[in-house]
């Protein structure tokens, strides 16, 4: 029995998805409005931390077009608080969590009170008409004072901590005591605002019936967001159907459950009208959960000859306000990640999440990985710079030796495959590396204004969320799994049906590789059908760099199944032994023998309409699969960032940029670059450009696009991609995630580079974003010291 399959994994096919995006044909939730529909919009708390006296409504109860308006104390028989699913450790502090405050306000952002409106301009005026008298208090801003004592964000807990979290694996200790060379480093993971295209949305629309609801949401995570909401809301869960239409992005922003979701139920079963919600940019940028938020302070042990002993760390976590889906758990995969690429002895790290008085952090691309990694990255450089040793060979000297199955990490994980001594070679010839330092050398010989840098950072990360038996194992309040159904419809066309949740990954391209080369089928006969619970009802969503990992191979493994009942079903066509057959080019035929073939489509039809199937078939062309991998996936690379820096007005470009990356086979080139491409760029952002920032009085001041600089295309050069393919062992495509990458490998490489072009004027740290004031700042102060 031999089987050939059409070769579609592995070709850049363009994304199909693409045509509608870009010609204004796609479904967004803000576009969706039934007859009928009242406009929502929500009043938010313009204190950091205050007392709520009083509120009067009677005002903008009057003002035209409203509808109803409502406070926190009036929607507190709607719901129960929104939950937390990660809770790390035992005694860990979770707050109460209601979508509208009652008596006190955490965050200038957070929801006091709601008006509809026949129309969201309406809605809008009204708010500026409800009474509401606050007694501030100070505000808790920072990580540090908020563990040092003063003002509490969560009075009844006593403490700024809500948990401790910490894993300690060999003798670090003595490997301090040993070491011929430590480096001790703080650094700072400023918070990040995720800014997709598209704004949240929410429209929830009452089934004509009285009973249920269908709630449309701009969301990552249609299918989490069903059993949260119908736990939180009360809603049978088979009357709450949720729709994740079109979606501009997420990065981690949109995969949580939010007040304006609870809200929009709320007032939909109120009022028995649908009921919609859209945010401002500057609502998203107060409200959407914020992105890393750590303070980190590394120390290295290690030989005088670069070897790794040991390495320790404290972390302290900015969960800002409460405790959102994941809050807690982020420093978590930070903690697992921070030995990053390196084999060494011992390491022991400390966790601490921290209440402050701003909007909660949660999930952002890279999530902890990034910055663990950063951690990581940037203590070898501290550590090549201590050594005057060259950053490539102070890497290369710690890597773990090549695997293909299986390593164990200095955190106590297992990897499943990595080559990193390849891609690092592979990084600095592509970048051309002894050019580039050779022309550093001559700029710094002739002490131009302009100097040269180039940051390296090699990476590795968990992708691939998860295994359900790690997730238990860490507490994380859901299972790992994805499932996909494949349907041949009788016709030959066939319908895949997904849990996973495309938000920009081009997953409805990919699906349908995977079906065309296992069915040997046409691509454009591949329906993917996701993003809605009704016709997708199981699902764990996309976030994690999961997809591909997990929910390609469960469509992988559900084609295996319709393979070998369409086998079955031909050879009874046929009347040929099963072993007999052959499939290739998408049709079954009898090994030597010429004519006798039945094409897979014509099987597809003899499963739904003949009447002689064989004995004991059902009739039908459909299989499910579910899929639990054994392991996350390990996708690994180097990254060299070359900069240019001003020395005289701290400007710095970015004039080259390499990276080689491993997701293991890659099933779309094409998708697998342009996800690289979005994640160096946002990685770029967190190093140069972007931070959510606060004044004193914590409100935030970055609040518009005017004030938060996403880089575009004129900031960022071309960047010069390659790849090294090293399959994955834990599942049958060898796939490993792909979709964040770029943003963990980014920001590493562009500070190192900065601090590189830096390294002769005695600048050894910049915090992000390395803007050109703080730039010109460090030079003056080295200069002066
Ligand atoms: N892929 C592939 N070959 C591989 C691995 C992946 O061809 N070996 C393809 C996949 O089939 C998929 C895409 O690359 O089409 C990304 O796959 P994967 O790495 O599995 O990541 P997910 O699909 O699970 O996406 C999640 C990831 C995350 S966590 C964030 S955040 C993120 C990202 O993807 N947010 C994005 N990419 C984004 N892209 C866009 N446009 N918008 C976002 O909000």
């Amino acid at each position: 029995m031999t089987e050939t399959l059409r070769p579609s994994v592995g070709t850049a096919v363009p994304r199909r998805e693409d045509p509608q995006l870009l010609t204004g044909k796609a479904r967004w939730t803000g576009n969706i409005a039934p007859p009928g529909t009242v406009h929502v919009a929500v009043l938010r708390s313009p204190f950091a931390r205050a007392r709520i006296s009083s509120i009067d409504v009677t005002e903008a109860a009057r003002c035209p077009g409203v509808v109803g308006v409502f406070t926190g104390a009036d929607l507190a028989d709607e719901w129960s608080g929104i939950p937390c699913a990660w809770p790390v450790t035992e005694d860990i502090k979770i707050p109460d969590h209601l979508p509208v405050a009652v008596d006190r306000v955490r965050f200038a952002g957070e929801a006091v009170a709601v008006v509809a409106a026949t129309d969201a301009a309406s809605a809008q005026d009204a708010l500026g008409h409800i009474d509401i008298d606050y007694e501030p208090d100070d505000p808790v801003l920072d990580v540090e004072d908020g563990l040092a004592g003063g003002p509490l964000v969560h009075e009844q807990f006593g403490t700024n901590a809500s948990y401790t979290w910490s894993l300690a694996t060999g003798e670090v200790d003595a490997a301090f005591a040993e070491a011929e060379v430590t480096v001790s480093e703080r650094y700072v993971q400023q918070r990040l605002q995720p800014t997709p295209l598209e704004q949240r949305a929410v429209v929830v629309v009452p089934e004509p019936t009285g009973e249920g609801y269908t709630l449309y949401s701009s969301t990552q995570i249609p299918h989490i967001l069903r059993s949260v909401l119908a736990g939180v809301c009360a809603v049978p869960e088979h009357q709450l159907r949720v729709v994740a239409p079109d979606v501009g992005g997420g990065f981690g922003g949109k995969l949580n459950v939010y007040p304006e979701e609870c809200i929009g139920i709320a007032l939909a079963r109120r009022l028995s009208v649908p009921v919609k919600w859209t945010a401002s940019r500057s609502e998203d940028s107060q409200s959407m959960t914020h992105g890393r938020g750590q303070v980190q302070y590394v120390e290295l042990a290690a030989r005088k000859d670069g070897t790794l002993l040991g390495m320790r760390v404290r972390l302290l976590a900015d969960m800002g306000a409460y405790l959102q889906l994941l809050t807690p758990g982020i420093p978590l995969l930070s903690a697992f990640i921070f030995p990053g690429v390196y084999a060494f002895g011992s390491f022991s790290i400390e966790c601490t999440g921290v209440f402050t008085n701003k909007t909660p952090t949660d999930s952002y691309r890279g999530a902890g990985r990034t910055e663990g990694i950063y951690g990581v990255e940037r203590a070898m450089d501290a550590l090549a710079r201590r050594l005057d040793m060259d950053p490539a060979e102070i890497r290369r000297r710690n890597y773990h030796p090549p695997f293909d199955n299986g390593a164990a990490t200095p955190a106590g994980l297992e990897m499943d495959s990595g080559n990193y001594p390849l891609a690092l070679d592979k990084a600095l010839e592509l970048a051309g590396y002894e050019r580039l330092r050779a022309e550093q050398r001559r700029r710094r010989e002739s002490g131009d204004r302009v100097q040269l840098g180039i940051g390296l950072c090699s990476y590795t990360e968990n992708g691939g969320l998860s295994p359900s038996k790690m997730t238990a194992a860490l507490r994380l309040g859901a299972p790992g799994w994805e499932m996909a159904s494949v349907r041949m419809l009788s016709t030959g066309a066939v319908q895949v049906v997904t849990g996973t949740s495309p938000h920009g990954q081009g997953h409805e391209t990919t699906w349908a590789q995977i079906v065309a080369d296992r069915l040997g089928v046409p691509m454009d006969s591949v329906e993917v059908v996701h993003g809605d619970t009704r016709s997708a009802p199981y699902g764990l969503d996309t976030y994690g760099s999961r997809s591909a990992a997990v929910g390609g191979t469960a469509v992988y493994l559900a084609c295996e199944k319709v393979r070998a009942k369409a086998r079955t079903l031909a050879a009874h066509l046929l009347e040929a032994a099963e072993q007999d057959l052959e499939f290739a080019d998408g049709a079954f035929s009898v090994a030597g023998v010429s004519g006798n073939s039945v094409t897979i489509q014509e099987v597809a039809g003899a499963a739904y309409l003949a009447a002689d199937l064989p004995e004991g078939m059902e009739p039908g062309l459909s299989e499910e699969q579910f899929f639990d991998p054994p392991n996350f996936t390990y996708p690994f690379g180097t990254h060299v960032c070359v900069v240019e820096v001003d020395t005289e007005t701290g400007k710095v470009t970015i004039p080259e940029y390499y990276g080689v990356d491993d997701c293991g086979t890659v099933i779309n080139p094409a998708i697998v670059d342009g996800q690289m491409h979005g994640g160096i760029a946002q990685g770029i952002g967190q190093a140069l450009y972007e931070a959510a920032e606060y004044d004193d009085d914590g409100n935030l001041t970055s609040a518009s696009l005017a004030d938060y600089l996403v880089p575009g295309a004129a900031e960022l050069p071309d960047f010069t991609l390659d790849h090294t393919v090293t399959p994955s062992p834990t599942n049958p495509l060898g796939a490993k995630g792909a979709g964040e990458s770029g943003s963990i490998a980014s920001t590493p490489a562009v500070v190192n580079a900065v601090l590189d072009a830096l390294q002769p004027l005695g600048v050894d740290h910049i915090d992000m974003p390395v803007t050109p004031r703080r730039v010109w700042e460090a030079i003056t102060e080295a200069g002066a010291s």
